[in-house]
């Protein structure tokens, strides 16, 4: 008999199928009813599959008597309660490195269309406002000092992308990286100063809640630009929006926001903000590389193998 595995969470790009065809699948997210179904299947669920937009918590956890996995199609498991899982020895995995390459490529797409205004223009154009004038001078991007809050495995790609713009790369992470070049910033705020760009990459949860605050921002400054690919309780939201108001900070690209896929209404109507919604690994290859990785893990998982990809 197949195990039986409560999907939680869809994204585009999961590979039902691939699941189905080793996998009794209940597809929790789709029912109607998901009370009823969690009633129903409670006591046979061997397994959970996620993403990294899930919440898999204690109360979840403690209702799936049968429970020895949960398996994320995401590096990020902020939404998972780990602890939890391991109380009662329920393996947890993640999908991390597949996605690097993808997540990077966003977050210099996202840095250059804030700084050059991209949209924007793309916006006026469309709007037939072009032979009214053009669109204000915007930032150049080659030659600036990026500062990477996260040196951790999407943040070495993203620092290698900027290398080829020829950027001062530094960073912040709580401990300094033994094995990359770039300076070493203990402080965030002191990085944030010396930086014209701010990249967030750390995974969510309590310890990187609102780690960009206030005072970060106003340190980066009316000229300076916060990118957000990490997950969006990392920044002070509201203090994001003051400061864009004010002009205490130049620009912001935001991939994540604290409640989404809701956001502060105030964001839509500031030019210098460039707005996605949550798409960093979100291509056709890399999100059949993450669904192929969490299906691995399942897999091995009931075949008594050692998981590919655990969560430290
Ligand atoms: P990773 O390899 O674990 O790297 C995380 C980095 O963050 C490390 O450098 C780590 O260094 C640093 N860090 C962790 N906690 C910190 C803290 N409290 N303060 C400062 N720095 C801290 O993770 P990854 O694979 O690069 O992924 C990073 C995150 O990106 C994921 O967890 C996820 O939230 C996000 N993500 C978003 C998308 C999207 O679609 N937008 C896609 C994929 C991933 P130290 O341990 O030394 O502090
Ligand atoms: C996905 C992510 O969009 O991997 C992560 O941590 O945030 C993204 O790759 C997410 O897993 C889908 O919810």
């Amino acid at each position: 008999m197949k195990p039986e595995v409560l999907s939680v969470a869809g994204m585009p790009g999961l590979d039902r199928a691939s699941f189905e065809a080793h996998f009794a699948m209940h597809w929790l997210w789709q029912a109607p009813d998901r009370e009823q179904v969690l009633a129903e299947v409670a006591a046979r669920v061997r397994g959970i599959q996620a993403t990294g937009a899930a919440v898999v918590d204690a109360t979840l956890i403690g209702r799936l008597p049968q429970l020895e996995i949960i398996a994320c199609c995401g590096v990020g498991y902020d939404g998972i309660d780990v602890a939890a899982a391991r109380r009662r020895n329920v393996v947890v995995t993640n999908t991390p490195d597949v996605l690097n390459d993808c997540v990077a490529d966003l977050a210099l797409g996202l840095l250059i269309d804030a700084s050059r205004g991209i949209g924007r223009g793309e916006r006026h154009v469309r709007a037939g406002k072009w032979p009214e004038g053009g669109t204000p001078l915007q930032t150049r991007v080659s030659g600036k000092r990026l500062g990477i809050v996260g040196m951790g495995r999407i943040g070495r790609v993203i620092a290698r992308r900027a290398a080829g713009f020829d950027m001062k790369i530094a960073y912040h992470a709580r401990r300094k990286a033994a094995d990359v070049p770039f300076a070493y910033y203990q402080r965030l705020v002191d990085l944030a100063r010396d930086s014209d760009f701010l990249v967030a990459i750390v995974p969510g949860g309590r310890d990187t809640f609102h780690l960009i605050d206030e005072e970060v921002l106003r340190a980066l400054g009316p000229q300076g630009i916060l990118v957000n690919v990490a997950r969006g309780p990392v920044v002070d939201e509201a203090a994001l929006v003051r400061c864009l108001q004010e002009g205490a900070l130049g620009g912001a690209a935001l991939d994540v926001f604290e409640a989404e896929p809701r956001m502060p209404e105030a964001l839509w109507a500031m030019e210098n903000v460039v707005l996605t919604p949550h798409i960093g690994s979100a291509t056709r290859e890399t999100r059949a590389a993450m669904s192929r990785l969490t299906l691995d893990n399942l897999v091995a998982h009931f075949a008594g193998k050692p998981v590919p990809t655990p969560v430290p």
